[in-house]
């Protein structure tokens, strides 16, 4: 019974998702290291699923580790510039044969995957070709850096096109250029270029680890193209990490709306990351000073501008400026350009598995930009962190939101003691709802 309940719920949440994406364009990235065995047959799977739901995917792979593979039977190191390889003569021909290894394997990996989804009565098409044409890098800092090439051009209408008769676009880390030269080219910096000319919903990179990881260890959930530059600047990430946050900026920077950045190791996280709102991975958008933080004693007068209004129409419960002093711990706020647009709280509960998210505030002319849902998925977030199964949410007016956004109703007497004490007392007679929260 639990796993039907559990179903309908992930369901609901997953269904807004799945309409907003048919049709959107969506270009994944998938590290090298990711493309043998299990993890590319679970890959496979997954993206045959995505693309029966009508995304259209472009999907650029890597060849990093397949490439120093060759390199080594052949007696060679791989040398490196700047976290860029040199490629040689022997390298390019190493290159070429990887990516033709690498083609071969995803294609049959996404024949088989197709086994488990639904949606097809013939395998998705997969289509390859000249998409991406390329010039040298050139000499840098005087080392030749031979055939390793950028992007020069990326072949939008020749996509598109595939993309319209229904196939998935499976792209090489090879172009070449006008003149009939070959180059080594990066993933990262194709899935950045076709990410960028399509002007695609969203751009995915696939990696070994979570996301991008700050100097403590810790996956950054959510960072601003500013904050990105900021980390980039400071150094902090390690250089394959570092290039990737930088296209992950470029793209922002140049109309997409979201780059995100996860682990392909873990199963079913591209799903996981479309279809719920658990973030996973870490997340890069323009949006660069709108930002949620913790929120500090200096805040408060801010904060009560924002909850005193709806205090007065009953919608928040009353909070005085000592309550507030008290539990500033556990309020998060937006904050934009010094100003705070947006506030919620996360209570705990002593020897319990439940939380509840309270003081949920986005300042009126900020509405409707998907503000509260950021406010949303960050609670969630801080409460997972907290092993919390159970966040609770209670409200006289805004039942539907949280309806929509995966919450159950629930009766008062599934509130924690101490809680349901206050309800009862308060005599508000608020709903109640509640959201199942999978741990990690
Ligand atoms: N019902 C259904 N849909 C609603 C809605 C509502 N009341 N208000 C907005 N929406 C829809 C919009 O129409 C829009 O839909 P669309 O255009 O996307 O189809 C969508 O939601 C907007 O979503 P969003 O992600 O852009 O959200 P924001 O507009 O940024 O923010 C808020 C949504 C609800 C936060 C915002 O409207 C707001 O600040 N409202 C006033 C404050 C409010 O109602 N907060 C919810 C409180 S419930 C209390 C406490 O004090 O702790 C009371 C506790 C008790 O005991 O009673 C809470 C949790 O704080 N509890």
């Amino acid at each position: 019974m639990t796993n039907v309940v559990d179903f309908i719920s992930d369901f609901r949440e997953a269904a807004p998702y799945i309409q907003y994406l048919r049709g959107k364009t969506l270009v994944v990235g998938v590290a090298d290291s990711l493309l043998s065995g299990e993890t590319l047959r679970t890959l496979a799977t997954d993206l045959n699923l995505i693309a029966g739901l009508g995304v259209r995917l472009v999907v650029v792979h890597g060849s990093r580790t397949q490439i120093n593979a060759l390199d080594t039977v052949a007696g060679r190191s791989p040398e490196y510039y700047n976290g860029r390889r040199i490629t040689d003569d022997d390298t390019l021909i190493h290159a070429k044969q990887a990516c033709g290894m690498i083609r071969s394997d995803i294609e049959a990996a996404l024949l088989t995957g197709i086994a488990h989804t639904p949606f097809r009565s013939r395998p998705l098409s997969i289509a390859g070709g000249n998409f991406v044409s390329a010039r040298p890098l050139g000499v840098i800092d005087g080392i030749d850096m031979c055939h390793t090439g950028i992007v020069r051009k990326v072949d939008t209408e020749g996509i598109r096109s595939r993309l319209n008769d229904g196939a998935l676009v499976l792209i090489s880390p090879i172009g070449h250029s006008l003149s009939g030269k070959t180059f080594n080219l990066s993933m990262g910096d194709i899935a950045e270029a076709a990410a960028i000319a399509l002007q695609a919903e969203k751009l995915v990179y696939l990696i070994e680890e979570e996301g991008i990881i700050d100097a403590q260890g810790e996956v950054w959930s959510n960072l601003s193209a500013q904050e990105a530059r900021t980390l980039l600047d400071n150094q902090t990430v390690s250089p394959e990490q570092r290039r990737l946050l930088q296209s992950a900026v470029n793209a922002v920077e140049n109309g997409i709306k979201r780059t995100q950045i996860l682990s392909g190791r873990k199963n079913g996280s591209l799903i996981a990351e479309l279809f719920t709102r658990h973030g996973v991975g870490t997340s890069i958008a323009l949006d660069a000073f709108m930002h949620i933080r913790e929120a500090q004693i200096g805040d408060i007068p801010e904060i009560t501008n924002l909850i005193r209004p709806l205090e007065e129409q009953g919608v928040l419960l009353r909070r005085s400026r000592e309550y507030l002093e008290n539990h500033i711990g556990e309020f998060s706020v937006l904050e934009h350009d010094n100003q705070i647009y947006g506030c919620v709280a996360l209570k705990t509960f002593p020897d319990s598995d439940a939380g509840e998210l309270a003081c949920l505030v986005v300042l009126p002319e900020a509405r409707d930009s998907g503000y509260g849902e950021r406010l949303l998925e960050h609670l969630i977030h801080q409460a997972r962190k907290r092993h919390i199964l159970r966040l609770f949410a209670l409200s006289t007016h805004t039942g539907e939101w949280f309806i929509e956004r995966g919450f159950q109703t629930a009766s008062s007497e599934e509130l924690p003691a101490g809680r349901l004490s206050e309800y009862l007392e308060s005599k508000r007679r608020s709903k109640v709802f509640v959201y199942h929260i999978k741990p990690e």
